[in-house]
């Protein structure tokens, strides 16, 4: 006889409360009360199948609520996945075990996405939901034609992401995306009352959204509700009314169940109260086997999708666009192009020169922008915008949306097949900077286009001129940080973001720039991270250190230098991470390790001096600013911090002197 729903749902109890029983730590509540809505979806809706969780034309499944990880530890298990194992679930939350304390995409083949920092996981199935419709729109029905469902708490609801997140989804019409709401009134300070008044519904309903509500402890209640939400065209919000903790006797409906163990009496009392099976860990047998059927579900539609794709004859083109890999063909002939035409260029046009070539070769490619299209220079010539009425459009208007901009592009690129990039103003990389994070933990291939990169950006002021923006950026681990110097450098940064396993962000300027880089070269410069762009000519006594914009001062600065008989070289840095990765003696030979007595290191960048003396030493210069920047046209604030080649020679002779150094 097939076991009762309740009952596969309490085995999902079972191993959550044991699991935090044994780790002494994490999330009991939310997959006890959410464990009869995820075996409503699990073994009757979700396509997936548990022996290839890579399928292409699987449904995505989010958990946003990612505290409750041991709710998706107890799907993959008892569905079958090759892990977690039991043993795994046993670990929970220990070292080495790849079922971390939240779920990470990089631990588990059936974690699509890593979540934890609350509202991030809906908005990146918002970027899920888009690439899906765009790779329908691409290859058709027969290739792709799969839905995302998300499980998601009050607290991710309750995020500002949430916000922008329900807005684009409800205006790009992402029919396909289902968000079950763990509706349970508990948030860890307590009820939900305390903090909270709003309509939850009625605000889904007015960004477009099809909202139904159902019994979230009740199987047959919650399909139905997954039924109806199927068949609307917009996307759903379905509302499961559900008690944190179900099941705990004691502690049921309390913000008590929320995040530590339930502990051993409470835990026994429970197995009573479910009518669980006495010992710790145990599944019986006809519930484990059914739950290892529902694993099999989808292989049925699985094995047809395989007969359609091996007739398709777009085969290997889609197996490559899923694979994701990028061939840099382009930049050859692009900077043939490029420096028989040589002039000065805003590095954020050099960006778009660039793109028209890039998003010629490369069909996977989505740009867009955060409603600063025309400054990011994000959208090219062959581009059509990402709409409703044509998915397979390759540019999204995001609008003022710069978080749920970042977090949809890291959706879109764990989805695979598409590499977005997205632009704003670097400064307001401090509105998407949570996602950024996201991106670089995931090793999501995001692109960010940030342009006005510098008190360069002139008469908008402080509040849009970065400081310290780069260099906590820079802090970021897995993230490179691209500052190119100009068109021939943004062009090999651009090639380097879009072959990298990392997320990247392009600083880029919105003053022009001259070339520095003129003459052809074999290989990639800026993919060591930092190169000597001029050889001193007299005896070296400084090397600069410069980046982006302030690269073209410090060749001007050197050149005053070497005609006082000062030997200077130049390096150029577009990328610190990079230039930290390479080999000693690479790095000893662009920065020696002599005393800044002998040879001086000057590091230039018009932002913050934090963190530069990781390259120019202790005892070396540093030039950059280290206050808010001033409202001036971008010359008049450069020659006000002293940014000019004039005032920056005369500030190195001075150090110099005052060190006895010459
Ligand atoms: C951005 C962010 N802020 C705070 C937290 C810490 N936190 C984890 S769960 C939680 C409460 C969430 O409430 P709810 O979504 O209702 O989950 P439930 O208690 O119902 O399981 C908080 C504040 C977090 N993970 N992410
Ligand atoms: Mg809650």
């Amino acid at each position: 006889m097939q076991p009762t729903d309740r009952r596969l749902a309490n085995a999902i109890r079972a191993l959550a409360m044991d699991a935090v029983e044994a780790a002494n730590s994490g999330h009991p509540g939310m997959p006890m009360g959410m464990a009869d809505a995820a075996t409503a979806l699990f073994t009757r809706h979700l396509k997936f199948d548990a022996a290839d969780p890579r399928w292409p034309d699987r449904d995505r499944f989010i958990l946003s609520a990612g505290h409750g990880s041991m709710l998706i530890y107890a799907l993959l298990y008892l569905t079958g996945y090759d892990r977690p194992t039991l043993d795994d679930i046993k670990h929970f939350r220990k070292l080495g075990s790849p079922t971390a304390g939240h779920p990470e995409n990089f631990e588990l083949a059936g974690v699509e996405v890593t979540t934890g920092p609350l509202g991030q996981g809906v908005a990146m199935a918002v970027g899920m939901a888009i690439a899906e419709r765009h790779l329908n729109a691409v290859y058709g029905d027969d290739l792709v034609d799969h839905r995302t469902f998300v499980i998601a708490g009050d607290g991710c609801l309750m995020e500002g992401v949430n916000h922008e997140a329900v807005g684009l989804a409800g205006h790009l019409k992402l029919g396909r995306l289902i968000v079950l709401w763990d509706d349970n009134d508990i948030t860890i300070d307590g009820s939900t009352e305390l903090s909270r008044s709003e309509d939850v519904v009625a605000r889904h309903q007015a960004a477009q959204w099809h909202t139904v509500e159902c019994d979230g402890l009740d199987a047959d209640d919650v399909s139905r509700a997954i039924d109806e939400a199927t068949a609307d065209p917009r996307p759903s919000l379905i509302r499961c009314k559900t008690i944190i903790g179900f099941g705990a006797p004691g502690k049921q409906g309390t913000a008590a169940t929320h995040g530590a163990a339930l502990g051993k009496d409470e835990v026994e009392a429970a197995r009573k109260q479910l009518g669980l099976e006495p010992a710790e860990f145990s599944v019986p047998d006809d519930v484990l086997t059914a739950w290892r059927t529902a694993g099999k579900r989808g292989s049925v539609d699985h094995a047809l999708w395989t007969d359609r794709l091996d007739r398709s004859p777009r085969k290997d083109e889609f197996l490559a666009r899923i694979e994701g890999k990028v061939s840099d063909a382009w930049l050859k002939p692009y900077l043939r192009n490029l420096l028989a035409d040589l002039k000065p260029v805003a590095t954020r046009k050099a960006s778009e020169m660039a793109l028209e070539a890039i998003n010629a070769a490369l069909p996977a490619t989505i740009g867009g922008s955060a409603d600063l299209t025309g400054s990011n220079n994000t959208k090219t010539k062959n581009q059509e915008p990402l709409t409703p009425d044509n998915y397979g459009g390759r540019y999204i208007y995001y609008g003022i949306r710069e978080f749920g901009m970042a977090a949809a592009m890291n959706g879109m690129a764990l989805h695979g097949g598409v590499i977005p990039y997205g632009g704003t103003f670097l400064v307001f990389t401090d509105y998407a900077r949570p996602a950024i994070r996201l991106s670089a933990l995931q090793n999501a291939r995001v692109i960010y286009v940030m342009t006005h990169d510098s008190i360069g950006l002139g008469e908008d002021g402080p509040t849009h001129q970065p400081i310290e923006h780069l260099q906590s950026l820079r802090a970021i681990p897995q993230l490179d940080v691209f500052r190119p110097a100009d068109a021939v450098e943004t062009a090999e940064c651009w090639a380097l973001a879009l072959t990298s396993e990392h997320p990247s962000i392009l600083a880029l300027t919105r003053q022009n720039l001259p070339p520095l880089r003129t003459m052809p070269e074999s290989e990639n410069l800026c993919a060591r991270g930092a190169y000597r762009l001029k050889t001193a000519e007299n005896a070296r006594k400084i090397i600069f250190i410069a980046t982006g914009s302030e690269v073209e001062i410090a060749l001007a600065a050197a050149a005053q230098l070497e005609s006082r008989g000062l030997g200077a070289d130049v390096v150029s840095m577009p990328c610190t991470e990079r230039f930290d990765a390479q080999p000693a003696d690479y790095r000893e030979d662009i920065l020696p390790d002599v005393s800044n007595r002998e040879i001086l290191r000057v590091s230039i960048e018009a932002g913050t001096t934090f963190g530069w003396e990781r390259y120019s030493g202790l005892h070396g210069l540093r030039i950059g600013i280290d206050r808010f920047g001033v409202s001036a046209p971008a010359t008049d604030a450069y020659d006000y911090f002293g940014l000019t080649a004039d005032k920056v020679a005369v500030r190195v002779t001075d150090f110099m002197k005052q060190r006895g150094m010459s």
